[in-house]
């Protein structure tokens, strides 16, 4: 398949694809993402507001407020999508009122780029917005890999066609790691071009202290083990329960999950593992940070993960993790330099890898302060936010490709 489609290829004869270059203009961005607790929302989120911060026009589109959203910050906006429910569909449509309120809001703020995060059904919504605009009004389509958009859905013959459709006609494809570019090109046959631009993270300050929060824990001198996701399946809570049973001893360590999801169906496991004791769970938090700074390691046993937004989050806070080497966790932690990397699913090489860190103090805080390093050299949003304000300038023909 080409990947450039009609419509790109029509506005490119047109000459809309080549406007003048200027390069101070402030821009006027739309972004849509998923709302809820979720790497790519809160990547989102966090390059909206950065985006707001350095000048520029942010809209949100999307069917709730984004989960880290702040409320009143300037040149920042949300444009809520109406789904209302007929009795004559049996399954509600979101993509269609989206892609309304995407081409609604373009026109009406004259955006220069839609960008919007995981392919589905977003990038798909963004180019049937824009074909419903003329051509003066179209603002530019970046599409966002994120991961199972590609991993899981790209596999997905009722999902594929229209994920390679919807990249084809997107103005510019990124990838948050070169894994997922590579398992584009390789699920999904696209031949076009592809930008990595890694994930970032940018911290708030914590509210509570470290004290305040181990207190809360009820932690003694015990090394917190943090595990932070949406616990899909995909995630592999049943190996990171396996995992933290086989440390030695077991009252080194406290594992505190901070879960995105219903933890219910896993509390059965931990009793049989009898882990009772050494589990907390905290669901829904909104104070990520009060967490990762009392953290003392990291702990993901996930299937694939195409970046891992929540390692980075604890790298930051010189929380170094013990992670499956799968996907594009090798682009985020150095091997036995930032952390410690151990082949998905061998559950007794994390546990000792776990014991050695929960041990060994003086190396347990060289890999934190390697990873915070790592962190700030390379995944800072002042590394890489400007790589989109970039390639919006780009699509938008204000500086030379
Ligand atoms: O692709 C997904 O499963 C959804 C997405 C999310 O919203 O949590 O996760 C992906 O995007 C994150 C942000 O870029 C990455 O940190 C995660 O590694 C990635 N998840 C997977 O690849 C499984």
């Amino acid at each position: 398949m080409n990947h450039l489609c009609l419509d790109r290829l029509l506005r490119r004869a047109s000459g809309h694809e080549n406007f003048e270059v200027d390069t101070g203009r402030q821009l006027k961005i739309g972004i849509t993402c998923y709302p809820s607790i979720g790497g790519s929302g809160i990547l989102a989120s966090a390059l909206g507001q950065d985006l707001a911060r350095r000048g520029h026009e942010v809209h949100f589109i999307s069917y709730e407020r984004p989960f880290r959203m702040p409320v009143n910050a300037s040149r920042l906006f949300f444009h809520p999508v109406v789904i209302n429910d007929y009795r004559l569909f049996k399954y509600p449509d979101y993509t269609l009122p989206l892609s309304v309120k995407m081409a609604e809001v373009s026109r009406d703020h004259q955006l220069d780029v839609l960008h919007v995060h995981y392919a589905v059904p977003h990038a798909t919504a963004a180019i049937l917005a824009r074909s419903m605009l003329p051509p003066e009004q179209q603002p530019r389509v970046v599409t966002t890999l994120h991961g199972t958009d590609t991993t899981l859905l790209g596999y997905d013959p009722g999902y594929a066609p229209a994920i390679h459709h919807a990249l084809a006609c997107s103005d510019a494809v990124t990838t948050v790691s070169e894994f997922l570019k590579q398992e584009t090109q390789r699920v999904l046959g696209f031949d076009g071009p592809m930008e990595v631009i890694h994930n970032f993270f940018e911290p708030r300050a914590p509210r509570r202290s470290r004290e305040e929060m181990r207190n809360e824990l009820g932690l003694d001198n015990e090394a917190m083990v943090l595990h932070s996701s949406n616990l899909r399946p995909l995630k592999r809570i049943d190996l990171l329960l396996e995992t933290v049973a086989l440390i030695r001893p077991r009252e080194s360590f406290k594992l505190v999950i901070l879960a995105g999801g219903d933890f219910s169906p896993f509390i059965a496991t931990v009793s049989r593992l009898g882990l009772k004791d050494r589990v907390i769970v905290r669901e829904n938090v909104r104070d990520t940070e009060d967490y990762l700074q009392a953290a003392d390691l990291g702990l993901f046993t996930s299937e694939t993960e195409s970046f891992c937004l929540s390692i980075l989050e604890g790298m930051y806070f010189a929380c170094p993790s013990v992670a499956p080497q799968v996907g594009g966790i090798p682009e985020v932690v150095q091997d036995k330099r930032t952390g410690l990397l151990i082949p998905f699913g061998d559950c007794e090489k994390m546990a000792r890898a776990l014991e050695q860190l929960i041990q060994d103090k003086t190396l347990r805080t060289e890999l934190g302060r390697a990873a915070q390093t790592r962190a700030h050299d390379r995944f800072s949003a002042s590394v890489i936010v400007p790589r989109y304000e970039q390639l919006y300038r780009r699509v938008r023909g204000q500086i030379e490709t």
